[in-house]
Order: C-alpha cells, then sequence, then structure tokens
C-alpha cells in the first residue's frame, strides 16, 4: 500500500492541553492515526515539544508542529510505502538537532508512531508483531504492570510528595488475572475511604487524588487494601513509587524540599530506607534529582539488584545519558517513553542497548495522555518486562490495558494454532 495523504491536526489530551494528531491515509482509502501524549514531571533532558506561545491556548497550542509535519516532513513520504524504520531516519535527518528543537518531538513522534501503525496495516501485521521483527526478536512477551493506585506531586493537587503509588500484581500466570487483581485492590482502596467518610477524587494518571492525608497514610491505605483482596487469592501485590525528586531538589543548596522539611540527600535515604524496610517495595523511580548522582549510586549499591533503582527524568530514554548513568552506577533500570528521544526507532534502539546490557526497561505513558494505546504494542513486540500505564480508571489509561488484554487473548488464539 502506498502513502496517499499524510495529515496533522490539533487535537486535545487527558488534561484538556493541545497535543498532535497525525493521519496517514493509505491508497486513498485506509487511514490510521497517532497522538501523542505530554508530560508534566519532566527533567532537563526530555526531547523539545513545540509549543506555539503566544496568547491562545495559554501558549500551549501545536500549530507549529503541524505545520512542521504537513509541510516540512510529510511531502518526502507521499507515494511511498510506510516503512518505519526507514522513515524515521529521515525525520532524523530533516529535524538533525540532538533534541529535535527544530521539528519539535511532538511533530516527529506522532508522524513515526503513524508511519510504524501504517507499515504493520499494510502488511498486515500486529503491530507489536512489526515491532518485534524491527527490534530483531523472534519472540514477544507481554509485560509486568505497575498500576498507580494513587497520584500525588505534580499530578494532583494534594499533600502527597510522592508523585506515583503503584501497585504491581506477582505470581499470576497472565496479564489478565494481574489486571483482576489491580482491579480489586483499586475498588478495595475506594471502599475504604468510603468507610473513612473521606471524599476522593480520581487524578491525572486515574489513581486516587484527594482524601489521603500524607505519603504514610497512602501507603498504611494501599497496603490495607492489597491485603485484603490477596488474603484469599493466593497472589502477591508488591509496591512501586515514583518519587520524582527532580522538582523537589535545590541544586545550589543541595537540598530536597520534603513537604516542607529540608533534607539532605543523606536524610532523603534514610526515608526511604525506612519505607524500604516497612512497606513490600521493589522498585523506586528518580528518587534523586539527576543532577545529584552519588546519592543514585549508593542508593543502587544499597540496592543491590534486590531493589530496582529506576531513571527515569534522568536518562530521558537517551541511550547517551543511560550510558553515561551506567559509567556511575546510578540505577538498574530505566523509564522508556517515545516522547522522551522523538521517534519510535530510537526508542527501541534505546530499548535494546538497555537489554544488552541488563538494564530492566519500563515502557511508560506520560501524565498527559490520549486515547492512543501504541506504548502496549511497543512493551510486548520490543519485551520491554514491565509497563506503567496508571490507574485502573480513565479512559485514556484504561486503553493500553485493554490493548494488553487484546494482545494476550491473541497470542493464545496464535499458540493454540501452532
Ligand atoms: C513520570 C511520568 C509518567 P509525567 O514521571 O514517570 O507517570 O509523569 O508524564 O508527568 O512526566
Ligand atoms: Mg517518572
Amino acid at each position: 500500500m502506498k502513502i496517499t495523504k499524510i495529515l496533522a491536526r490539533e487535537i486535545y489530551d487527558s488534561r484538556g492541553w493541545p497535543t498532535v494528531q497525525c493521519e496517514i491515509i493509505l491508497n486513498n482509502q485506509f487511514s490510521v492515526k497517532s497522538s501523542v501524549p505530554s508530560g508534566i514531571s519532566k527533567g532537563p533532558y526530555e526531547a523539545i515539544e513545540l509549543r506555539d506561545g503566544g496568547k491562545r491556548l495559554s501558549g500551549q497550542g501545536v500549530l507549529k508542529a503541524i505545520e512542521n509535519i504537513e509541510l516540512f516532513l510529510a511531502p518526502q513520504f507521499l507515494s511511498k510505502e510506510p516503512n518505519g524504520l526507514e522513515m524515521d531516519m529521515k525525520i532524523l535527518a530533516a529535524d538533525s538537532t540532538p533534541d529535535k528543537s527544530k521539528l519539535g518531538a511532538n511533530a516527529t513522534l506522532a508522524l513515526s508512531m503513524a508511519l510504524y501503525k501504517a507499515q504493520a496495516f499494510s502488511e498486515n501485521v500486529e503491530l507489536y508483531e512489526l515491532i518485534a521483527w524491527v527490534f530483531g526478536s523472534e519472540t514477544v512477551s507481554l509485560p509486568f504492570p505497575m498500576f498507580n493506585l494513587i497520584n500525588g506531586g505534580l499530578h494532583s493537587n494534594n499533600n502527597l510528595i510522592i508523585q506515583e503509588f503503584m501497585i504491581v500484581p506477582i505470581g499470576l500466570s497472565n496479564f489478565r488475572a494481574s489486571m483482576e487483581v489491580a482491579v480489586n485492590v483499586y475498588h478495595e482502596l475506594q471502599n475504604i475511604l468510603k468507610k473513612m467518610n473521606r471524599n476522593f477524587a480520581i487524578g491525572d494518571e486515574g489513581g486516587i487524588a484527594c482524601g489521603i492525608e500524607d505519603d504514610l497514610e497512602a501507603l498504611e491505605l494501599l497496603q490495607k487494601a492489597i491485603d485484603t483482596v490477596v488474603k484469599n487469592s493466593g497472589s502477591k501485590c508488591v509496591i512501586a513509587l515514583d518519587i520524582s525528586a527532580e522538582r523537589l531538589y535545590n541544586a545550589s543548596k543541595k537540598i530536597y524540599n520534603w513537604g516542607g522539611d529540608k533534607l539532605s540527600s543523606e536524610e532523603l535515604m534514610y526515608v526511604y530506607l525506612n519505607l524500604l524496610e516497612k512497606y513490600p517495595i521493589y522498585s523506586l523511580e528518580d528518587p534523586f534529582a539527576s543532577n545529584d548522582l552519588e546519592s543514585w549510586a549508593k542508593l543502587n549499591k544499597i540496592a543491590d539488584g534486590k531493589i530496582q533503582i529506576v531513571g527515569d527524568d534522568i536518562f530521558a530514554t537517551n541511550m547517551a545519558r543511560i550510558v553515561k548513568g551506567l559509567e556511575q552506577k546510578a540505577a538498574n533500570a530505566t523509564i522508556v517513553k517515545p516522547n522522551q528521544i522523538g521517534t519510535i526507532t530510537e526508542t527501541l534502539q534505546t530499548i535494546k542497548m538497555c537489554k544488552e546490557v541488563g538494564v530492566n526497561t519500563i515502557v511508560s505513558h506520560r501524565s498527559g495522555e490520549t486515547e492512543d494505546n501504541f506504548i502496549a504494542d511497543l512493551a510486548v513486540g520490543a519485551s520491554a518486562g514491565q509497563i506503567k500505564a496508571g490507574g485502573c480508571a480513565r479512559g485514556e489509561r484504561i486503553a493500553k490495558y485493554n490493548r494488553l488484554l487484546t494482545i494476550e487473548d491473541k497470542l493464545a488464539l496464535h499458540l493454540l494454532n501452532t
């Protein structure tokens, strides 16, 4: 099939801010669409998201990014067979900056995702199959999901310092069973809050976002809900936290603002060590700021491979930054967000390199999302191992989990037929 048209348009994300949608029309009749997410807790190393500035939509418009797709990038791909890998190389050449600051990572990624989808469609394969093929892998696997059941930090306006309180069901034989446990814990948490007469609401990432007093109460309630659900089920749940410490750090004073307390790196380390002792926490994301590398290395040494120390803002899905972090032994896992780097091909390269050097990878959504469920196929096709796509509510979060349920069924059927 040939590309007959590439359209881009401004649509809105789950927070009501503009974002980029790209539509590719094939053979004048079929079309595929992609749309890009947007984060709010960002480090300094992410690829540049192009925003229009000015008065319209508080400066958040993406009309320039759209123009970059339609006028600058699209013409070279018209009348060609869609090919994600090859066409990403052309996108990279057209932008030619290390951070996509010329065309905008929201423009390059929207087109890159749409090209991969168009290729899968025209070759009549599932997107995860195409991704596995580009990735050079003959097998695929479903990721362990991290469900974000309590939202704090910049993803809500409550008192919680920790940004994400996630649960990871373990000891289950498939994704559907994990999802079921998570959904039960999510509803149990709501029951507990109702019994406590707390008013609560859902935050940016589909977890509870108010009605909880502080981080310790959040952990206590989460543990209580987990205990109630797993009591008779034979399953287990561990906890994963995203601290997102970048926003808490004062680099000139070298202190962290921990809910009004001014903590040194060492004091913050003790906070974590206490939490690790008290709760079944198996994964800590962004525990320190990216230029407090020494503290990362100390914690990673203490973790000794038993706890997952995850770099997000510090690595920004960027191979060079991950290599630098590994030289310092800063972490043993990385978050993978396609819009931190700006194309799907670069995202796959990053996952590949991490696998080769034994760094765990967690494919991740952004706090501002759309209904696009590309990351589900990405996590499966590249056998990333883990995914975080939010809580057990809100359509844009559930879209990713529902796609994983569908993929799991397709793979089971495939196994039956072989
Ligand atoms: C994170 C992400 C996603 P944001 O910090 O891991 O949960 O948040 O998209 O706001 O950067
Ligand atoms: Mg993070």
